[in-house]
This record gives structure tokens, C-alpha cells and sequence, in this order.
């Protein structure tokens, strides 16, 4: 993309203008969220000026519009995905409320024997619903071992595959903190070989690159909204029709039934089962102008410009003495690692936001890769679309003069 393309990108986005303190803001934490555009900001208060009405259940026009103009953010994320069907799209919280839905749909399917699996770079939300799961059945959880580079064991992967009953799997396209991309594609292939579905966890993939359901073949799929420049609370469950229909619902409620008495309820179809209650309304129509924000631009184009500013990251923030990254695999996306030697990640942060650079600093929800590596945390630079060379020049002066700092 151009210089001028960033730049029209960038004016949709008038946060981006704000000083902090003296500095421009340089907004690098868009793993923990994106900022948002003018499009998405305006869906919502026209939502709310024009449509206002609750969902599926009125006769009324502004019902029936806002149930359209839900329904058609549906099918932009249904087109967005590349599902078959509409139906196998549902609207959920974030990719937390998605993973917990099957997580606990499979808790009640899960018994003694059996063997749920997910790898050692997962975010807590990949790591809690599915123990919860397995306390629950009495299943075991068993996880894929990464190098140090923060590449998966695929051999490893085969090996548990193939010693036990393993009927989920449950992984992450993208890492938070190393910012790997795995291998899904053949991860899928080889849960399917063995007979396990298989859910991608797919909060740091879809924001960054084209997403295909269907070619990739994976069971489940989820993703959160305001990572892609959509608001919060609004995200995505992906299913295929026949393992949906097959788990129980997650959430009993309004507008997930078919018929209600005291004795018995039977279930809505697809995708109502698993919306109990009113849904988030205007976040589902802003996740469709989101979409519409994205496909614009188009993915292969946000893919390339992102790729090229963390090699530009990479090798600029290489130059620094003591630098040292962590997550080296030879495809990455979207985030970039780091510490300095003799520096804790949260005091580079604090510096960081004193000349107007945010980041992220911690564990990153993902405490069992610091225990692996042996930090209490990193400090993490993550990229959007709208993110410039001039940004990550801004982020390597800003880290230097903080070392200088704390290190003297
Ligand atoms: N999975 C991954 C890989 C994530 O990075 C996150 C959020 C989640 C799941 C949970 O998403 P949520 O929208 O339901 O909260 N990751 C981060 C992060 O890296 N910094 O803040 C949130």
C-alpha cells in the first residue's frame, strides 16, 4: 500500500490525531484491541437514531429492519470467512464466549478416557474452559509441546494424537505474544486423520490475513470483533452444521427455542441455539461495516503492508543493544515480542506511554509460555492496518531513549 493509501486509511480514524502529553500518539496495542473507523462509530449511533427495535420477535417495521440489518451482518460474515452457510454463523461476545460455548457443549459429551488438546502457546481463554471441561467429565487435557523459538512439535502433535482418545483439539492460528503463525491447515488434517474435531482459535489470525473456513476444513472457528475494528462485545462462533447440531446449547433462554412446557423444550435451529437472549444488536451490524471497512481494502493488501512493517519492526529493533525478542519463527503476524536485558517489561512500558507510544507489557493472558521462557513478562508492539513506518521509527527512538533511562 502507499504512503497516501495509509494515509486515507488513517483519517477514518480520528483517535489516532490524539496528542499524549506533548507526543502523537503512536497506537501499537491493537492485539489487545483495534481503533475504530468513523464507518463503525457512525452504524452505531444510526442504529440507535434510525432502527432501534429488538430482534426475531417483533411485527413491527423497526423490528423487521433491525432484524434485517442484523441478519445481513451475518452474511457479510459469512462471505467475509468463506462458510457455506449463513446458519453456521453465530453471534457471540468475543472469541472467550465462543471457545467457552464448545468447551462447554463438550463437557457434557466428554468422559473418562477421553483426551482434549491444545498447544503450549495458547491465550488463557484456549486454556480455562478447556480444563473446566475436563474436571467436569473427567477427560485429560494434554498440550503440544513449542521450541524456543516458538514453533509447535507437529511430530509431537501426531505422537498424542495417536496414543489417545482424543476428541478435541483446540488451537490458536496466530500467537498473542510470539506472534506465530501455525501450521493449522495440516493440524486439521491430521485431527480429522485420527477422528478429533478441532477448533481455531482464530482472534489474532482474522484481523490480519484471508480467512477461508471451508478450504481450511476446521470444525469450529472464533473470533473477536473489536480486534478487527468492530466494537466490543460482539464476536463470531463458526460451526459446521452437523457438529453444531450435534453439541448441546451453550445457554438456555429466549429466543433459543423451539417450543417451551414444563416437561420438555426442544431447540431452535441453527444459528438460534446458541443465541440465548437479546443479542448484542448494533455491534453485530458494526461487525458487518467493519467487514465492509476491511474487504475495501482487501486482506492480501492488509496482509502484505503488515508483513512488511514487522520485518521493517524486526530489523530496526534488532539494532538495539541488549534487545532481546522472543517468538523467532520464520512466519509470524501481527505481534513482536521483546525485553530488554537488565529492564522489566513494565517499566519499558510506563517509559514508553511517557513519549507516547502504547504497547502492551505483562503475560499477554498467556502465563504458561512467560513459565516456559522463565520472564515474568514481555512487552509487546502489535499492528493494524493503519500503522506506519513512521510509528515503529517512533517506537525504536522511543525504547532507546528509554534504556538510556533505565540503564544508563
Ligand atoms: N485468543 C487469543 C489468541 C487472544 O489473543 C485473545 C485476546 C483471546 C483469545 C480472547 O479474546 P477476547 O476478545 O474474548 O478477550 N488477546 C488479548 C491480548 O493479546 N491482549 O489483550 C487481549
Amino acid at each position: 500500500m502507499t504512503d497516501i493509501e495509509i494515509q486515507k486509511i488513517r483519517e477514518q480514524f480520528p483517535i489516532l490525531e490524539k496528542k499524549i502529553g506533548r507526543y502523537p500518539l503512536t497506537y501499537l496495542d491493537n492485539g489487545a484491541t483495534t481503533q475504530k473507523p468513523l464507518c463503525v462509530i457512525d452504524a452505531i449511533r444510526d442504529y440507535y437514531l434510525n432502527i432501534n427495535s429488538n430482534v426475531h420477535r417483533g411485527v413491527h417495521t423497526l423490528s423487521q429492519l433491525s432484524t434485517d440489518a442484523m441478519e445481513n451482518a451475518r452474511q457479510k460474515v459469512c462471505d467475509f470467512i468463506h462458510a457455506r452457510e449463513k446458519s453456521s454463523i453465530i453471534f457471540t461476545r468475543g472469541t472467550t464466549e465462543s471457545i467457552n460455548a464448545i468447551a462447554s457443549g463438550y463437557s457434557q459429551i466428554l468422559g473418562i478416557g477421553d483426551t482434549v488438546v491444545i498447544s503450549a502457546m495458547e491465550h488463557h481463554s484456549n486454556i480455562v474452559p478447556w480444563q473446566m471441561a475436563c474436571e467436569r467429565s473427567g477427560a485429560s487435557l494434554r498440550v503440544i509441546p513449542m521450541s524456543y523459538e516458538g514453533v509447535l512439535d507437529i511430530d509431537a502433535y501426531e505422537d498424542i494424537l495417536k496414543n489417545n482418545r482424543v476428541k478435541i483439539v483446540s488451537v490458536t492460528y496466530v500467537s498473542n505474544v510470539l506472534g506465530t503463525v501455525n501450521p493449522v491447515s495440516q493440524m486439521i488434517d491430521l485431527a480429522h486423520k485420527y477422528g478429533a474435531e478441532i477448533l481455531i482459535d482464530g482472534a489474532q489470525s482474522t484481523p490480519h490475513m484471508p480467512i477461508d473456513v471451508e478450504a481450511l476444513d476446521c470444525d469450529y472457528y472464533a473470533f473477536s470483533g473489536h480486534k478487527m475494528y468492530a466494537p466490543t462485545g460482539i464476536g463470531v462462533l463458526y460451526g459446521k452444521r452437523k457438529s453444531l447440531e450435534a453439541l448441546p446449547p451453550y445457554q438456555g433462554g429466549g429466543d433459543m427455542i423451539d417450543h417451551v412446557t414444563f416437561e420438555k423444550t426442544t431447540y431452535a435451529p441453527l444459528p438460534f441455539k446458541y443465541e440465548a437472549g437479546t443479542p448484542n444488536i448494533e455491534g453485530a451490524i458494526a461487525l458487518g461495516v467493519a467487514i465492509d471497512f476491511l474487504m475495501e481494502i482487501g486482506m492480501e493488501a492488509i496482509c502484505s503492508h503488515e508483513k512488511e512493517l514487522m520485518d521493517y519492526m524486526t530489523s530496526r529493533m534488532k539494532e538495539i543493544d541488549g534487545m532481546v525478542i522472543y517468538g523467532t519463527a520464520p512466519q509470524k503476524s501481527g505481534a513482536f515480542s521483546f525485553t530488554l536485558s537488565g529492564a522489566h517489561p513494565t517499566d519499558i512500558g510506563t517509559l514508553l506511554d511517557n513519549q507516547g507510544v502504547a504497547i502492551r507489557t505483562g503475560h499477554h493472558c498467556a502465563e504458561p509460555i512467560m513459565d516456559y521462557l522463565g520472564i515474568p513478562g514481555t512487552a509487546r508492539a502489535s499492528l493494524a492496518v493503519y500503522n506506519t513506518r513512521e510509528d515503529i521509527d517512533r517506537l525504536v527512538d522511543a525504547t532507546i531513549k528509554s534504556k538510556m533511562m533505565l540503564l544508563g
